[in-house]
């Protein structure tokens, strides 16, 4: 049994779908505090879940006895600077708890999602490294960093099989992103078909890496695959994707939409967040353990975002 913890999320409700997929339905449980999406609720088995609720989660993992764990939710970082305390404490006490009844009922195998958040002003801006300094200055980006710490740590002291990825902002159209900085990269894409413009929170020459979600999803389920003894990282794995900007991203959209018009907010606390993130990721140690390849440019994951987008807006 695979239980998915913040299954409603941007990358919940994906990784559900597929696992579902692959696994059958009545293998994957759906979990969340909130109402499930109609598509979650109605394709298998769900879960209302707190995860600061101990007590509750002891119950899910008891009664369910999965023996692979997705821990996804968590407060993003835009969200995270309006709800800092919030954003700590559910991002860590959160995670702590599940590493605890993950080792308590022998669960084989842990996700977590890390992030690029995770480095900040000090860190190398290009080709960002595995290892380098890290100083996040975002509630967000250092509970990411403690959790990466704590993974870490369960892996070496308890055995725990605990993986994860350093995720670029996601863009896809199966499910729409929850409160951090890149949702530009996919509100932009609603409001060229809705409305032909779109004003960008971030400024036209914010570089920020980006990743498809097919992209994410295919990766996660490529470092859950791997052999255990391939992985060199506890931590958490940096994840490149393909760095562009507003501007690139909207003359894109326009070989599809020669009408679509974007415009530029000059005054967005998302945009020093954006501005403390690294403009591209190098991910070659990814890609030796367990020979991470990206299959989407920017080309091909806009006309599959629009193509698909179109048919559910
Ligand atoms: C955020 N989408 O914006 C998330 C992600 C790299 C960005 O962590 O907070």
């Amino acid at each position: 049994k695979i239980l998915v913890i913040g299954a409603n999320g941007q990358i919940g409700t994906e990784l559900v779908n597929t696992l579902r997929t692959i696994h059958g339905a009545a293998q994957v449980i759906a979990s969340d505090i909130n109402d499930p999406a109609y598509a979650i609720r109605n394709s298998g088995p769900f879960e209302f879940v707190n995860v600061l609720d101990k007590d509750n989660l002891h119950h899910i993992f008891d009664k369910h006895r999965p023996t692979q764990v997705y821990l996804l939710a968590a407060i993003l970082s835009a969200v995270g600077e309006q709800k800092p305390k919030m954003a700590w404490d559910l991002n860590m006490t959160g995670l702590i708890q599940v590493l605890d009844l993950a080792v308590e009922f022998n669960v084989a195998k842990v996700f977590w999602p890390s992030s690029i958040a995770v480095f900040g002003p000090h860190s190398p801006q290009y080709n960002t490294p595995q290892y380098c300094v890290m100083d996040p200055n975002t509630v967000y980006g250092f509970s990411k960093l403690a959790g990466e710490r704590w993974c870490e740590y369960y892996h070496a002291k308890h055995g725990l099989d605990v993986r994860s990825l350093r995720y670029p902002g996601l863009i896809g159209w199966r499910a729409n992103p929850g409160g951090g900085t890149t949702d530009y990269a996919v509100h932009i894409f609603h409001e060229a078909l809705k409305t032909g413009k779109y004003q960008s929170f971030l400024s036209s020459e914010t570089a920020l890496p980006m990743m498809y979600m097919d992209d994410a999803i295919r990766a996660t389920l490529s470092l859950m695959d791997a052999p255990a003894d391939q992985l060199t990282i506890r931590s958490s794995y940096n994840l490149a994707g393909l760095s562009f900007t507003p501007c690139q991203l909207a003359n894109e959209i326009k070989n599809h939409l020669p009408g679509f018009e974007i415009s530029y907010a000059d005054n967005d606390p998302r945009q020093a967040i954006a501005d403390s993130w690294p403009k591209s990721i190098d991910d070659s140690q990814a890609t030796a353990d367990w020979g991470w390849k990206l299959e989407y440019d920017l080309p091909k994951m806009v006309a599959d975002m629009l193509v698909n987008l179109k048919n559910v807006i």
